[in-house]
């Protein structure tokens, strides 16, 4: 199969056009992010509320969920709010990273809440839901997006936005490995370095204060890996009752499944985390010729050609049934 070619939508110059005009006529700021917020999420998040607060705007952050540990370095991350439902009324929403409303958690009182809506994303799904519909698939992460609306903002870009968008870049691209990286994401980050982060600082923070549970978590995990009898396809689960022996926290296992896919002949990896409520958050991993975003979206998901995800009902075994079927389907037909 041969690498999607992804385009910006055809309107997205008007429509940046049309957002910083937004952002500039407007005071009142509420942004979010989707459900269990990654790197990318609240990286950018972090950026652009120092950007519209030095802009002299009021800015609210209020995610579903809250901040997990691991960015809690975040400069201004402790503005963060969060709530199951934000009622308070804004001039303008900006929605980053979610294909629609709900994947937000539905946290926004839309429409009454809010005049206005800006989305950004860069994932392929996306409903247009907004006012402005800032939609680019080749932008390696929604930092790469909230860069190029800072350069044209009338806003002082410092070492601290750097440090959010830095983040948010460098999450969503394996540390700039994935497929989505381009000459631009690097010339961004060039620019994030000029303004003062240093990349060893954001190693450290990113990838060596990995917690001793979440280590112990993942050797549980790794003794249950299964394979196909192909061995193209790659798999592990992590129960309730594993997170309890290892006495660790779900938000730990971010990372378990490129383990995976790191495995020689493994085209496409998937992991099964069991969530307290009984549903299994599914993440998948392809090597390049399975596109996992369409696996991902039959299961009511999305993300990208290499990394998608999705949320199913339990029990885990009747999920990894489904889920396994489909992704047998589709390596047999492409690889
Ligand atoms: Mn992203």
């Amino acid at each position: 199969m041969v690498e999607q070619k992804l385009k910006r939508d055809p309107t997205y110059e008007q429509e940046f056009e049309k957002a910083i005009e937004l952002i500039n006529t407007n005071q009142d700021f509420v942004i979010t992010t989707h459900i269990n917020p990654d790197g990318d999420g609240l990286g950018s998040e972090s950026a652009l509320l120092l950007a519209l607060t030095s802009m002299g705007k009021k800015v609210t952050v209020v995610n579903v969920n809250p901040t997990p540990v691991l960015y809690h370095f975040l400069p201004e991350r402790e503005q963060f709010q969060v709530a199951d439902k934000h009622t308070e009324k804004h001039d303008v929403a900006i929605f980053l990273e979610c294909p629609d409303e709900a994947r937000s958690g539905s946290v926004l009182n839309l429409p009454d809440g809010v005049k206005h809506v800006i989305n950004i994303d860069h994932h392929v799904f996306n409903s247009r839901y907004g006012t402005v519909n800032l939609i680019d698939p080749t932008a390696a992460a929604a930092g790469e997006q909230i860069w190029d609306l800072l350069c044209a903002l009338d806003c002082q870009r410092n070492k601290r936005m750097a440090i959010g968008l830095y983040t948010a870049i460098a999450t969503d691209t394996g540390h700039f490995k994935y497929a989505g990286v381009t000459p631009r994401t690097h010339q961004i980050i060039a620019e994030l370095i000029g303004l003062g982060v240093q990349p060893s600082y954001m190693n450290e923070q990113l990838y060596e204060r990995v917690p001793g549970e979440g280590l112990q978590l993942l050797a549980i995990g790794l003794c249950q890996v299964k394979y196909n009898a192909s061995k193209n396809v790659g798999w592990f689960a992590i129960t309730q009752d594993m997170l309890k022996q290892a006495k660790a926290r779900a938000n730990q296992t971010e990372n378990f499944v490129n383990y995976v896919r790191a495995v020689d002949g493994v085209e496409v990896a998937i992991f099964f985390l069991e969530t307290t409520e009984n549903k299994i958050k599914v993440s998948f991993r392809s090597r390049g010729a399975v596109d996992v975003s369409t696996i991902a979206h039959q299961f009511g998901g999305g993300g990208h050609q290499r990394a998608a995800g999705a949320l199913l009902p339990g029990p885990l075994e009747t999920a990894q049934a489904r889920v396994l079927a489909e992704v047998g389907t589709r390596v047999n037909g492409c690889v």
